[in-house]
């Protein structure tokens, strides 16, 4: 007869936390939400630690370069997702990696010998008004000069006039060599009262333009997570079927951490490819694996090398494996199991492998829990797709806005690798839906929002890092009726759009 578990397995929402004392020290501004990602020996310092627990869904209407820049900018990472082909996703990789924080490639380029009459078409299709005059007239062109708004007067020219008689000449321009830090190239600004400045190699191609209007939105950037080099840091997701010619391809384009993307990862094939990598890289590449839901399935992970473990299956919200399979377990139940096991382990091995809860995060505050029942981040799909920065559509259907969002294991994802087994190359059946979710702006604006709460509610419980939140949190399974009370309840909530009568 098979194992039956006592516990019948619970996710986020039946579960509270406690307050405990808040202490004056405990302050939102005194919260410190770094935390590791990768394997670490007692007493050693973590390979990459991230400055906010947040990673962004291995998908492919989540995780492109536009997100992972964001994400990065902001103190997380995102894993760009592998169901694409490997010469697309290096391409990715590569744009972050190459990625400088205030150095813009021009899009506005025009030719010596264009006319005035070509600067306004160009400026009303891309409403900017610096614009790089390049020999061939391209973004990476040898620099002929620049010519701004302040160049010829609107009310006041001859727009056969070429741009080669108004613009500002080369020679008399202040520019710099690639080799410039951002704080070096804003000072030269600031000094030589420029609005923009011209990088160019050493033979005097343009590789990019820093802005004076983008200063501030630098200095507001203090959680970003980069590299040595200061390049910002990305992950990217792999597969169990290709890893052999996509490992290294990634590699090369310089992501910072891989990891194998599966809805079932307590299987042998992961084990075959953390060998691969271990053996061929050892320490020198890092390599998240899962996803599992208990302490079986994270020994197993534990034991084969994995440098980070995964959490959740069938818990994503565009997921119905569940469903279809009768496979999976509540997130909340999985990660504390699991949490459990990584504890045990460190206790016996005085190794530390960070674990990560995948999906299911519904509100601001399952975070907090998910963190405070023993994950050091967590990862998300829906949370993220709802973005500007997302790759997918926004559209507007009945007057509101929204995005297109879809599981890997859906028909119109095809990620055949993550859904079956060996070599099987078709999706038998989906175990993922193509949905729309409410469109919600920029990355950076929500993802503040969401870090206040959580820095409130980490406040609530006498917690200023995450390791004191899982030393110090108390947390209660509620009934049903305790989460309506949760909710504003017997009241008439008043509708926005109501006009009053006078
Ligand atoms: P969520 O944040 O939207 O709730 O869940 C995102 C997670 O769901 C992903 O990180 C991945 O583990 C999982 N996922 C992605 N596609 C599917 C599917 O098609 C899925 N079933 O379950």
């Amino acid at each position: 007869m098979a194992l039956i578990l006592r516990e019948s397995s619970r996710t986020f929402s039946e579960y509270l936390l406690l307050p405990n004392l808040t202490t004056r020290t405990c302050s939102p501004n005194n919260v410190d939400l770094r935390t590791p990602i990768s394997r670490f020996k007692k007493g050693a310092e973590p390979a990459i630690t991230l400055n906010i627990p947040f990673s962004s869904a291995i998908m492919q209407s989540v995780s492109d370069h536009n997100l992972a820049i964001s994400l990065a900018r902001c103190g997380g990472i995102s894993f760009i997702y592998q169901s694409q082909s490997i010469e697309n996703q290096v391409k990715m990789v590569s744009k972050v990696k190459n990625f400088k924080a205030g150095f813009v490639r021009s899009d506005s380029n025009l030719k010596p010998d264009n006319t005035l009459k070509d600067v306004r078409i160009l400026t009303g299709k891309t409403e900017h008004t610096t614009i790089a005059i390049t020999e061939d007239g391209t973004a990476r062109g040898k620099l002929s000069g620049i010519l701004t708004s302040r160049d010829f007067r609107l009310d006041n020219c001859d727009w056969d006039t070429s741009v080669s008689k108004v613009m500002t000449l080369f020679k008399d321009l202040i520019y710099a060599r690639d080799n410039i830090t951002l704080q070096e190239a804003n000072e030269l600004i600031w000094k030589h009262k420029l609005n923009s400045l011209p990088i160019l190699d050493k033979n005097d191609n343009l590789l990019y333009l820093v802005f004076r209007k983008d200063f501030n939105e630098h200095m507001q950037n203090p959680n970003e997570l980069i590299d040595a080099e200061k390049r910002l840091i990305v992950g990217a997701g792999i597969n169990t079927r290709d890893f052999k010619d996509r490992v290294p391809a990634l590699v090369e384009a310089g992501a910072d951490i891989i990891c194998i993307d599966s809805s079932d990862g307590f299987s042998e094939w992961q084990k075959d490819t953390i060998n691969f990598i271990k053996k061929n890289y050892r320490d020198n590449l890092l390599v998240g694996a899962g996803n599992v839901v208990d302490k079986e399935g994270f020994d197993y992970l534990a034991k084969a090398g994995a440098d980070f473990i995964k959490i959740g299956i069938g818990g994503g919200s565009i997921c119905i494996t569940r469903e279809q399979k009768g496979l999976g377990r509540g997130q909340a139940s999985s990660v504390i199991d699991v949490a459990n096991a990584r504890n045990e382990h460190y206790k016996k091995t005085g190794e530390y492998i960070p674990i990560c809860s995948d999906g299911g995060i519904v509100h601001d505050y399952h975070i907090v829990l998910a963190l405070a029942m023993g994950a050091d981040f967590v990862m998300m799909g829906r949370y993220f797709a709802r973005f500007d920065e997302s790759p997918s559509k926004r559209l507007r259907i009945q007057g509101s806005y929204v995005k297109e969002y879809w599981g890997e294991g859906s028909e119109r994802a095809l990620n055949i690798s993550r859904y079956s087994f060996g070599s099987e190359d078709r999706l038998s059946f989906e175990e993922g839906v193509d949905v729309y979710i409410p469109y919600a702006g920029k990355l950076k604006d929500n993802l503040s929002l969401t870090l206040s709460k959580m820095k409130s509610t980490m406040c609530n419980c006498g917690a200023l890092s995450i390791k004191e939140l899982q030393e110090k949190a108390r947390i209660t399974p509620v009934s049903y009726t305790t989460i309506r009370e949760g909710a504003a309840h017997d009241v008439t909530l008043k509708e926005k759009d109501i006009t009053p009568v006078s």
